[in-house]
């Protein structure tokens, strides 16, 4: 009862001294701070709720009572910033000791509240005990200095494998995050899992090479020893992907950062799941963005009319009506089925209205029609200067109304560089029919290619017969969005 007490007493009077004295850190305190080898200093980090709701960057400033700080502003402070722009502040009404180890200081604030425990040597930072609005949350700190930055990086990840695993939730995006020494290469992975737990895990910064006003390096699970990120029931995870940041100005990683990749996960009862991950922000620009709201199913034109598709951009192949080369006009049969709200028979191109709402590029396929098939767009670099990294994100629609499973699957090439597909994005329909109607699936990955001034990339959906018999599900694409630099 006494701790209890004392725990709601602490609590109170910590409102009241954040309030008289919240303070900014000037200059002079921030860079004492950058330069400290000792637990005073700043601690840099990832934040999420367990549920994947809520994540951001964490940074924890552990202030002392002496030196350049006046006893007023010596409270301990600790800010999230989420992803969404929104900021949250604790503090601690607990005053740190220069070189003393740090136990269990607590920090509180209405929505956000922590223990935070380091070593004399700021080594070996830990958080606990996260609470967010009224939630349970996960914190990932290090400290962060002049002589070893460390770089927080927020992040998703979902299945593209997911042989129904529970706790993937099916295609819902789930916290990715992770935290680089920028000195030493050595990442702590941060990932949210099932809803309500938070897995933590190693991996590596390694192979960094300068690409125009940009570097790559290669990230990858494990400590270069083993590739094992972390385990869950004892069984492994793995990840591999590339970070891409921004180099210009003489500060190593500049002003953005971004990262992606896939991951493994070789489970007691599920087999083999795959996914990809991604982070929140990057250093890429958008380039392209289709959300064919406007389509009607109306056919393909170089000089689209309301209702039709740029055939300069979109072209559909495997129609027994024949091919629409790019520039070509098809406005009638296979090419123009129009608008429907799913469950068609007779083969081509929709324009679908999944719910009511939502218009995608839609095909029924048949049996002389898209089986194989493709839709295509081709996407010019009009930025006048070369792209090297392109992000793609785009959502399949799936209708499975029939007992036949049918691919949806991801190539990409350039004028130059050949046909090359990305088995990670594969997607075939369900064997047998259900009654959801039209259902999502986020496909997302990064292409390492060179597009000149003036050239070209071409992203492919293609399509053929997988299992099954008889007629096709019904399929779609919707919003596509390409980012590069
Ligand atoms: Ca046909
Ligand atoms: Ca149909
Ligand atoms: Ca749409
Ligand atoms: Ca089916």
């Amino acid at each position: 009862m006494l701790s209890a007490f004392t725990l709601l007493s602490c609590s109170t009077e910590n409102e009241s001294i954040s309030n008289e004295n919240s303070v900014e850190l000037n200059q002079s305190q921030r860079n004492y701070l950058l330069e400290s080898s000792s637990n005073i200093g700043i601690y840099k980090g990832v934040f999420t709720t367990n549920d994947s709701e809520f994540r951001g960057i964490a940074e924890i400033q552990i202030i002392s009572a002496d030196g350049i700080f006046s006893l007023s502003s010596a409270q301990p402070t600790a800010i999230v910033t989420l992803n969404n722009g929104m900021v949250y502040e604790a503090k601690s009404n607990q005053v740190a000791q220069e070189g003393v180890a740090i136990s269990n200081m607590e920090f509180t604030s209405e929505n956000l509240t922590f223990n935070f425990s380091v070593e004399g040597n700021g080594s070996n930072a830990i958080v606990e005990n996260v609470r967010f609005k009224q939630t349970d949350a996960g914190m990932l700190v290090a400290k962060h200095t002049n002589f070893a930055p460390v770089m927080p990086i927020t992040g998703t990840y979902v299945c593209t494998v997911c042989n129904g695993h529970p706790a993937l939730n099916g295609s819902e995006d789930q916290t990715w995050n992770i935290v680089i020494n920028e000195t030493t290469g050595e990442i702590t992975s941060q990932v949210a899992f099932g809803g309500s737990i938070l897995l933590n895990g190693i991996g590596l910064q390694d192979n960094c090479t300068p690409s125009g006003n940009f570097t790559d390096c290669d990230i990858n699970s494990g400590d270069g020893v083993s590739n094992v990120g972390f385990t869950f029931n004892g069984q492994p995870i793995t990840w591999t992907g590339t970070h891409n940041f921004n180099n210009q100005s003489g500060n190593p990683t500049g002003n953005c950062s971004g990262l992606s990749g896939t991951w493994d996960f070789v489970t007691n009862n599920y087999g083999t799941i795959q996914g990809t991950f991604v982070s929140d922000f990057d250093c890429m620009d958008i380039i392209f963005g289709e959300d064919f709201q406007s389509f009607a199913g109306n056919g393909f034109s170089p000089t689209p009319a309301a209702g039709q598709l740029d055939s300069n951009i979109f072209r559909a192949t495997g129609m027994s009506d024949g091919t629409v080369l790019y520039g070509g006009t098809a406005t009638t049969g296979d090419y123009a089925r129009g608008q429907s709200s799913g469950g068609v028979t007779t083969g081509g191109v929709y324009a679908f209205d999944t719910d009511g709402t939502n218009i995608i590029w839609g095909v029924q396929p048949g049996g002389s029609d898209w089986t194989p098939g493709t839709f295509e767009i081709r996407i010019q670099n009009t930025t006048g200067s070369a792209l090297n990294n392109f992000m793609v994100s785009y959502d399949i629609y799936v209708n499975n109304d029939q007992d036949r499973g049918n691919s949806f699957n991801f190539a990409y090439f350039t004028d130059t560089f050949p046909y090359t597909s990305v088995p990670a994005l594969d997607y075939t329909s369900p064997t047998n029919a259900d009654a959801n109607g039209f259902v999502k699936i986020s496909r997302s990955t990064r292409i390492n290619v060179a597009v000149p001034a003036g050239g070209h990339i071409y992203f492919e959906f293609n399509g053929d017969d997988v299992s099954g018999s008889g007629s096709r599900d019904e399929f779609g694409l919707d919003n596509v969005v390409v980012r590069a630099n």
